[in-house]
C-alpha cells in the first residue's frame, strides 16, 4: 500500500488537521532522516529533504489510501530555526501527537551512530507519560562500522529499556531493514487497530 502514496497537506495548526482513519507519524531531532526515511518507505520522493537541517517546518501529511496518512514532523533541537518557530514548534508538534485520535504509532527516531541525546530521551519519557504508542527506529545505520553495529544497537536499546531486536535497525540510503519497516507501517495503516 506504500506503493502509491502522494502529498496531502501542510499545516503548522494541528487543529486544522481533519480526522484520519488510521496514521502514523515520525519523530526526531533535525537531521535524523526523517524526511529520507519517509521517501524510502514510499519507494520515490515525496518529503523534501536537504543538507541543511531544519528543512521540515510543518507539520506534512502524505496520504497512502483513503484517509490513512504517513505524517513527516519538524524535528527538534536545531538552534538555527529562528526562536518565534521554535517557540512554536512545541505546542504544535504536542498538540498534533495528543490530538490524533487514530494515531497509531509514532516513530521515534535515532541517530545510529550518535545514539540518543538528552533530547531523544526527553520525547521518549513525554510520549510515554502521555501514554501514545511509540517505536524506536535507529537511522543511518550505514554510517556505523559493522564491527561496531551489535554493541551500538544494544547500547541504544538499552537506553530506552529495550531488546537489541526490539529497536528497527534502517538505512535508507542502503535499503537496509527498509521492507521490514514498510511491511510494519502497512499493517498499521490497514489494521483495524
Ligand atoms: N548516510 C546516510 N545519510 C542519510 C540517511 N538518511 C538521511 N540521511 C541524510 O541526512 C540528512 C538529513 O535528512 P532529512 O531526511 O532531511 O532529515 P530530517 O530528520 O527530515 O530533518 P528535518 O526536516 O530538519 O527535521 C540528509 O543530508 C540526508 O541525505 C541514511 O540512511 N544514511
Ligand atoms: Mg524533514
Amino acid at each position: 500500500m506504500l506503493n502509491h502514496v502522494q502529498y496531502l497537506i501542510s499545516e503548522t495548526n494541528p487543529g486544522n488537521l481533519g480526522p484520519s482513519t488510521a496514521e502514523v507519524s515520525f519523530v526526531g531531532r533535525s537531521n535524523v532522516g526523517k524526511s529520507t526515511l519517509l521517501n524510502a518507505l514510499c519507494g520515490h520522493v515525496l518529503a523534501r529533504v536537504s543538507k541543511t537541517p531544519g528543512r521540515t517546518r510543518m507539520i506534512n501529511v502524505f496520504s497512502a489510501g483513503k484517509d490513512r496518512w504517513l505524517v513527516d514532523l519538524p524535528g527538534y533541537g536545531y538552534a538555527v530555526v529562528p526562536k518565534n518557530e521554535r517557540r512554536e514548534w512545541g505546542p504544535m508538534i504536542e498538540g498534533y501527537l495528543t490530538g490524533r485520535a487514530n494515531l497509531r504509532m509514532i516513530f521515534c527516531l535515532i541517530d545510529a551512530k550518535v545514539g540518543p541525546t538528552p533530547l531523544d530521551t526527553q520525547m521518549h519519557e513525554w510520549l510515554i507519560s502521555q501514554n501514545l504508542p511509540w517505536r524506536i527506529v535507529a537511522t543511518k545505520a550505514d554510517q556505523v562500522r559493522s564491527s561496531l553495529a551489535k554493541k551500538q544497537r544494544q547500547d541504544i536499546a538499552h537506553v530506552f529499556g529495550l531488546q537489541p531486536n526490539d529497536i528497527a535497525w534502517v538505512s535508507a540510503s542502503k535499503g537496509l531493514g527498509i521492507q521490514e519497516l514498510k511491511t510494519e507501517v502497512s499493517r498499521l495503516l490497514t489494521s483495524q487497530k
